[in-house]
């Protein structure tokens, strides 16, 4: 009988523990890359020799011991399982810790990182689910990577905004406006009281509307909006595109129009990603990411990549905003774990904190802190929730939430824009805006239709 997948695991045919995958008592470097996975072997399958497998399977073995294994340090290049932990509650799956040297990997590229981590190992039989729950990524390697270019503090000072979170919207409808129309929105949302406005993830260059048709409305609609209110605006154009070499023609002429920003979407990919982050880096643009697609894998608790890995790949690939969640709105996400995602943006260092999802203690070595953006389906009624939840550095994106306002857009964002600032003074006041909120709220409407309204 020819044994196939997971049988072959059950009779010991293949061992990976065997092959020097699992090491018990090895005791991680501090130049080693630490994944923590979330397995579930297939019933029967020894959780340590799934363990091995995947630190096989995800840097040096195949199915079956090689000849060419005699040709190089093996012990070194075999990434190390050591460690498996039953996950509480539930029976089958399992925490496995691997270790992997660093010479595994090249300086400064997500593309090679994940290759290795998230290449083949997703798929194996012998497992039924794996999750890649977290990464401690040792300042070594945290240096080969330029971070964000912008971040949070100089974006500030660019802006001239400071002590509260930034406001944005996203135009809607997603998608149909023309050029002209949407020009219209985003000068109504700035001048009502925004400091942005953005294209939605889906818009790039349509039939109904060229993306320099988009891009040159838009910016007047910026420089109007700035000249009416005497503050820093900015709009978030979406430079996605087909090629790198489009995505660089969008973005060099939002650079020629006078933008302070642009923005691309995750489904560009990693290297795209990183390319534009240096090209942000070298022409003083902030550097935009939503998160299009991630949900994809990312929301199965037992299977996929969480949020909290693609943070911390989005801060070394050096892109400054990152949608983030938003815990209260229309899409899942819960407060403790989103509190992880938002500490792997804002902190130099992120102590181990299990309840946070965050497995390891982490240094960014002075890499620079990513604004986290919360969006989707939020709105100024909210608002002491959004920033008890979420603080202060945040840009807060209430697209529906501004552009559906009952008495137009621009009374749309001065609702959003008073709502925020009665919040922060009454924090600042020391009042408990969890408690208080909707009474801070109704005394800001009093002299505001708008937020009334
Ligand atoms: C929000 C949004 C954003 C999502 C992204 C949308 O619109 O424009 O793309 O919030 O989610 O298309 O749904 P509304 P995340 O403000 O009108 O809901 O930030 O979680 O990646
Ligand atoms: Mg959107």
């Amino acid at each position: 009988k020819v044994l196939k997948g997971a049988e072959r695991y059950k009779a010991g045919v293949l061992k990976y523990k065997q092959m020097g995958y699992w090491i018990p008592d090895y005791e991680p470097r501090e130049t080693d890359i630490i994944a923590v996975f979330r397995i579930t072997p297939q019933d029967g399958v020894d959780p340590e020799e799934a363990a091995a497998a995947v630190a096989g399977e995800s840097s040096t073995a195949t199915w079956t011991v090689v000849w060419t294994d005699r040709l190089t340090a093996t012990e070194k290049y075999r990434a190390k399982a050591y460690r498996v932990d039953q996950v509480p509650n539930a029976p089958d799956q399992y925490f496995a810790y691997i270790a992997y040297d660093l010479d595994l990997f090249e300086n400064g590229s997500i593309a090679n990182l994940t290759a290795s981590i998230i290449g083949n190992v997703f798929g194996f039989k012998p497992l039924k689910a794996l999750r890649l729950e977290d990464m401690r990524l040792p300042t070594a390697y945290v240096k080969t990577f330029m971070g964000p270019a912008t971040g949070i503090v100089v974006e500030r000072e660019r802006l001239d905004k400071f002590g509260r979170p930034l406001l944005g919207a996203t135009v809607k409808p997603k998608l149909g406006l023309s050029g002209r129309n949407y020009g219209r929105v985003v000068y109504e949302a700035l001048k009502g009281g925004l400091d942005f406005t953005k294209d939605d993830e889906n818009i790039n260059s349509q039939p109904f509307m060229h993306w320099r048709e988009r891009f040159l409305y838009c910016m007047e609609a910026v420089n109007k909006a700035q000249a009416a209110t005497g503050e820093v605006k900015g709009t978030y154009l979406n430079v996605t595109a087909a090629t790198m070499e489009d995505m660089y023609e969008r973005a060099e002429f939002a650079k020629e129009l006078g933008s302070n920003i642009v923005m691309i979407d995750l489904v560009i990919g990693y290297t795209a990603i990183q390319s534009m982050a240096n090209w942000a880096r070298k022409n003083d643009m902030i550097l935009h990411l939503h998160r299009a697609g991630h949900s994809t894998y990312t929301r199965q608790k037992s299977h996929g990549v969480s949020f909290r890995v693609i943070a911390k790949w989005m801060r070394l690939a050096g892109v400054d905003h990152i949608h983030a969640g938003t815990v209260v709105g229309k899409l899942e996400g819960d407060p403790a774990t989103t509190k992880g995602y938002y500490d792997i943006c804002r902190e130099e260092f992120n102590p181990m904190c299990l309840e946070h999802g965050l497995f390891f203690d982490q240094d960014w070595a002075s890499l620079n802190k990513l604004m986290p953006v919360a969006s989707g389906g939020i709105h100024a009624g909210q608002m002491h929730q959004l920033i008890d939840l979420l603080g202060e550095d945040v840009v807060l994106q209430f697209g529906g939430g501004t552009i559906g306002h009952p008495m137009g857009i621009a009374a749309g964002a001065t609702a959003n824009r008073v709502a925020l600032e009665a919040m922060i003074l009454a924090r600042n006041e020391g009042r408990d805006i969890l408690a208080e909120g909707p009474d801070i709220l109704a005394d800001a409407a009093k002299s505001c239709s708008p937020l009334r309204a």
